[in-house]
């Protein structure tokens, strides 16, 4: 796709505004929280997983409102996890996105409290998608409405012990372990990393009234794309350049973390995240339909280097 990169600016642009619209006006006597979530939801940042929603929501031919709230709120979800991750209990981390880490600026009890108020917010928020009206018959609206708890159920298990903190907490347990199993490895990723890709994926899937079949492969693509993710990050913490990634290299090593790199080598890292992300297309192309962006979009993260 020749001008992928411009496309790509345009819609990370219009991401941004929908993102912007559901953030917290910064007002009262909790107003430094409130700063503290819009410092670290501004900073930046690829808005990946909005996008990936988006997209899909897209390729099953979902055309209204409704998707906004959950676009604004996995990215507040994905936002609080990475400010509680900079924590010094957690990697310690004084950048990211080219920033200041939020409990650099805000102190580390503002961190918590903002990662904690993000992850509120992020249900206030979706839960913002159930009055948004349609034209449509009464029947179509009752499928609709069904469509929005069902995405909100993803929402809540994706990000949770059964998803993203489950992860988590299995990576930190890991931490320093020189005997890590690929086995646990994999369990890791799946959970910390794929977890909010799936969200993105099936959310926007659900949304646009794609069928339970079509919602469990979009849960397999997406799977791909986050090891694939999971991994070419492990690969540019080892390779990557500072200054194009916002934070520093070499976070695995400093915290003795086993990763794929580790275990299995820079060049069968590399191959094992074109395999995951070709096979993710494949499943892209499966459903037809107008998939040329999102498949672009894929293909890119193979390449990226921030
Ligand atoms: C603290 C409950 C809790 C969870 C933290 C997601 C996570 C778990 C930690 C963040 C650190 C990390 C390396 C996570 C793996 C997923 C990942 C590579 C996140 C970074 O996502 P990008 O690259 O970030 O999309 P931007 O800044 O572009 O939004």
């Amino acid at each position: 796709m020749e001008d992928f990169q411009k496309i790509l600016k345009t819609k990370v642009f219009e991401i941004e505004k929908i993102i912007g619209a559901y953030l917290p006006k910064e007002e009262g006597f909790q107003r430094k929280v409130l700063e503290a979530m819009n410092y670290s939801v501004l900073a930046g940042g690829k808005r990946l997983r909005p996008m990936l929603m988006q997209e899909t929501y897209r390729l099953f031919g979902g055309r209204g409102k409704e998707i906004e709230p959950f676009m604004a709120a996995l990215e507040m979800i994905h936002t609080y996890s990475l400010v509680h991750d900079d924590l010094p209990a957690m990697d310690n981390d004084d950048y990211r996105r080219g920033r200041k880490t939020t409990h650099v600026v805000y102190g580390e009890a503002f961190a918590i409290l903002a990662g904690d108020a993000l992850l509120n917010f992020a249900f206030e928020t979706a839960l913002k998608a159930f009055p948004i009206q349609t034209e449509e018959p009464e029947r179509l609206r009752v499928e609709q409405l069904l469509g929005i708890a069902k995405a909100m159920e993803v929402l809540a298990v994706k990000a949770g012990i059964y998803g993203m903190i489950g992860g988590q907490t299995a990576d930190i347990e890991a931490e320093g372990s020189n005997s890590i199993t690929t086995e646990q490895l994999l369990f890791i990723h799946e959970n910390k990393t794929a977890a909010l890709i799936q969200a993105a994926m099936m959310i926007g899937a659900i949304l646009a009234g794609a069928g339970v079949g079509e919602v469990q492969r979009i849960e397999k693509c997406a799977y791909n794309i986050g090891i694939a993710f999971q991994i070419q990050d492990d690969i540019l913490d080892v390779i990557g350049n500072q200054e194009e990634l916002g934070k520093p290299i070499g976070s695995d090593e400093k915290n003795h973390k086993q990763t794929y790199v580790t275990l299995n080598g820079l060049e069968e890292s590399k191959e094992q995240v074109q395999k995951l992300s070709e096979e993710a297309v494949q499943i892209i192309d499966s459903f037809g339909g107008d998939s040329m962006f999102l498949k672009e979009l894929i293909l890119s993260l193979i390449h990226r280097n921030k």
